[in-house]
């Protein structure tokens, strides 16, 4: 059976604690307390030398890191990645863009807010910026969805639950969301999909 390490309160561990339920694939959760550095034990670096979760353990000695690496893992071959030449790519292109302009402002901003008591002087000075390129990943995905239903190919897939992730957690960074119409019309989407779970459900 698959073991997924992770935190509850991840974005990144729950999209792929998403696709799990959604696929009906049974897996043996093994929480990791983040704040206590539950990641960066010698146990947990021999998993994942990057000391981060979701890890997700295929057998006795294969691991695999990344939400975007294990959600395609995961979802080859099922109507959750598709099989379209040019689709797979979008679908890339989606995830990618998740991971390098909207994961570290939303998800990073979303933590400093929700889960620290006080943010460093560092994080003080950052914050201004993050949430300015926080805001510019929304804008991106406001003008994209305003034609269509879902991100890839007209219908619900990898590169929706990749983006889900943390834009459905985005009020918790203080984002507000009042003025994308579109991006709230697609978050309901995906909310009632079959099988879809809440962040805090526990398989
Ligand atoms: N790019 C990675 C990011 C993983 C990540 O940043 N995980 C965070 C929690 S969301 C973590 O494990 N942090 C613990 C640490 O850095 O010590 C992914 O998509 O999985």
């Amino acid at each position: 059976m698959l073991t997924l390490y992770d935190f509850m309160g991840s974005g990144n561990g729950y999209k792929v604690r998403l696709l799990l339920a959604q696929l009906g694939v049974p897996y043996r959760l093994v929480e990791c307390d983040i704040l206590k550095g539950e990641t960066h034990t010698p146990a947990f670096l021999a998993k994942n030398p990057n000391g981060r979760i979701p890890t997700l353990q295929i057998d006795e000695t294969t691991h695999l890191a990344e939400s975007g690496a294990i959600l395609w893992y995961l979802a080859e071959g099922t109507a959750f990645a598709p099989a379209d030449q040019l689709a797979r790519a979008q679908t890339l292109q989606w995830m990618f863009f998740e991971q390098y302009s909207h994961e570290p402002y939303i998800a990073v901003v979303r933590f400093w807010r929700h889960f620290l008591t006080k943010l460093s002087p560092l994080q003080e000075l950052d914050l201004p910026e993050r949430l300015k390129k926080g805001y510019a990943a929304l804008d991106v995905m406001e003008q994209h969805l305003a034609s269509r239903p879902f991100f890839v190919g007209g219908h619900y897939g990898l590169a929706d639950i990749a983006l889900y992730g943390y834009t459905h957690v985005a009020h918790e960074g203080d984002f507000d969301l009042g003025r994308y119409p579109h991006i709230k019309a697609w978050l309901a989407r995906v909310a009632s999909q079959p099988s879809h779970v809440s962040i805090d459900h526990k398989i």
